[in-house]
């Protein structure tokens, strides 16, 4: 019966609680001396049905000495070895920041930034349209589309994705700028901008080369079928541009306009063109009614599609009402019939960004949304609070649900962790409690799991290793590059691996391989790596 712990660790002045999943006895021992620090027994056992387990605490929280320590239990199981420190987020910050470096396209990684990580520049070669490319068009037109992040363990390059990516990024800086205030080592590390400024920078100039002439955006490039498990450098087939939908131009227009007042101090020419970018995009969304993306038969890149665009055009016009107060009117109408048909406003992932739009509305010091503002409180406050008693009754004092580990699970465990930032903003009197309840979920993520597995790269003990990740698993380097989210549990798990190795009824908590084959469990990708720092950002900042 092992005891699950937070693998990176715990902050000397908050709650510290291991679980098992059992009733036991325990002590914790301090490395150094092997000495025993403190004893007891553990709480009630709770059931938590997203592990079909019961699930006991072990509360040490009394134990505020900074030291390296591990848990003694009853029956000779030892935990993970942690930490208890205050500056315990700090590395993973900048490492978890610095992996997007590492997905960068179009560029040489130098040993100088990427260490033993390198790689000559990839995916140069200009691109053409699917049309062209289904069409078998001989000498079609080309265009250049290179540099940006690749998304994940593939090697595509999606807009819908890329946006928010940089805009859980920019709201991070926003909202905390005092926490990026370090060095990355990247290229541009010497320049007089922020280094998450700089690496947004090279997502955001893509970004600029997918709008079309009309204003909206290829949804996304990508070769017809993903890569083999080759070097980017290797992969040489033909980049194509997908046809745009209405979710892909949205989400550009709204972190266009978000760039555009961010990198204004900095950068005021690409300020303008952001914001000249941003309104093209914006006035396309609006003369069109929602158009989806499908792949083309055949086809097996990602396809990020979503059954309504509502949510992507509310937080468009949230941010073009930030950042363009020229057109104030018309986009608060906008915002206004918006809200009206959008039913969340909590979501911060691909697929929903009504949060994104409850972001830009609810830290907008100028309060341009009026009346409006109220309906936003509401919803992330209600949201906040139903995840909070969720977090006190669950055994993992996790606020999931065991219907909830969909693919990408931890992405959902940490954008629920974003909920509780935003919603700490506007309770600043339960802020403490907000931010307990961030740090829960991070404990979750950091190895007290019924896996016993930081989902991690590089931080805990029992950190998990096999990424499904192309350069990672070819680049013939035994350890991962530290500060990569794994997507976590997923209950319909579907990769072969997974069904090979995991029971049918495994419950969802535990339907994970550690396994490079297991995309649908063990992933990794930019916009599971951003909602952790923008937590991370949350925690450095008293
Ligand atoms: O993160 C995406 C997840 O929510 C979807 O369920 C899944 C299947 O459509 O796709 C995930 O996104 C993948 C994308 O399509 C391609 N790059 C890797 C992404 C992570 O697995
Ligand atoms: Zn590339």
């Amino acid at each position: 019966m092992p005891v699950f712990v937070d693998q990176l660790g715990y902050l000397p002045d908050a709650a510290k609680i291991a679980m098992t999943e059992g009733p036991c006895n325990y002590q914790v021992i301090r490395l150094d001396d092997q000495r025993s620090v403190a004893d007891g027994v553990s709480g009630e056992g709770v059931y938590d049905a997203a592990s079909g387990s019961n699930v006991y605490p072990i509360d040490f929280s009394d134990l505020k000495v900074p030291g390296s320590y591990y848990i003694l239990a009853g029956n000779g199981e030892k935990s993970p070895v942690f930490q208890i420190e205050n500056d315990l987020y700090d590395a993973p910050l900048k490492d978890v920041l610095r992996c997007l470096y590492y997905q960068r396209c179009g560029t040489a990684l130098l040993p100088e930034h990427a260490h033993e990580y390198t790689h000559p520049a990839c995916h140069l070669e200009p691109a053409i349209t699917l049309e062209d490319y289904l069409g078998k068009i001989t000498a079609p037109e080309t265009y250049d589309v290179t540099g940006g992040w690749h998304d994940a363990g593939d090697y595509g390059r999606y807009v819908t994705a890329g946006s928010v990516t940089v805009s859980h990024l920019l709201y991070a800086y926003e909202r905390y700028p005092e926490a990026f205030d370090f060095s990355m080592n990247i290229p541009e590390s010497e320049n007089n901008m922020p280094d998450v400024l700089n690496e947004c920078l090279v997502e955001l100039k893509w970004l600029l080369k997918m709008q079309r002439i009309d204003g909206s955006t290829w949804h996304k490039v990508t070769t017809f079928m993903h890569a083999e498990f080759i070097m980017p450098e290797d992969d040489h087939d033909r980049l194509l541009l997908f046809p745009p939908s209405t979710m892909a131009t949205a989400d550009f227009a709204a972190a266009m306009a978000q760039a555009s007042r961010v990198y204004r101090p900095f950068l005021p020419d690409f300020a303008d063109e952001a914001l000249a970018a941003a309104r093209r995009a914006y006035a396309w969304v609006k003369a069109h009614d929602y158009i989806p993306f499908h792949n083309p038969e055949g086809s097996n890149t990602g396809e990020y599609d979503d059954h309504t665009d509502a949510d992507e055009r509310l937080w468009a016009a949230a941010e073009m009402l930030r950042s363009d107060p020229e057109n104030a009117a018309e986009y608060l109408q906008d915002l206004e019939i918006l809200n009206a048909q959008c039913e969340g406003k909590t979501g911060f992932g691909w697929r929903d960004v009504s949060g994104l739009a409850s972001m830009s509305i609810l830290t907008d010091e100028n309060k341009r949304a009026g009346k409006l503002i109220e309906s936003f409180r509401k919803a992330v406050l209600n949201e906040a609070l139903r995840l909070m008693q969720m977090i006190r009754k669950k055994g993992w004092h996790l606020a999931m649900n065991e219907n909830e580990f969909e693919w990408g699970s931890n992405m959902v465990v940490l954008n629920r962790g974003m909920i509780l930032s935003l919603a700490s903003l506007i309770d600043t009197k339960n802020a403490k409690a907000f931010r307990a309840g961030i740090l829960s979920h991070l404990h979750y993520l950091f190895g007290r799991n019924p896996m016993n597995v930081s989902y991690v790269t590089g931080y805990g003990e029992n950190a998990y290793m096999h990424p499904h990740d192309r350069v990672m698993e070819v680049d013939g380097i035994d350890n991962p590059i530290p500060g990569y989210v794994s997507g976590g549990p997923f209950g319909d798990f579907c990769d072969d691996i997974s069904l090979d190795l995991l029971a049918k009824d495994t419950p969802p908590m535990k339907c994970y391989v550690d396994h490079c084959d297991s995309y649908s469990t063990n992933e990794i990708t930019i916009y599971w790596n951003t909602p952790l720092i923008f937590l991370l950002a949350h925690l450095k900042t008293k």
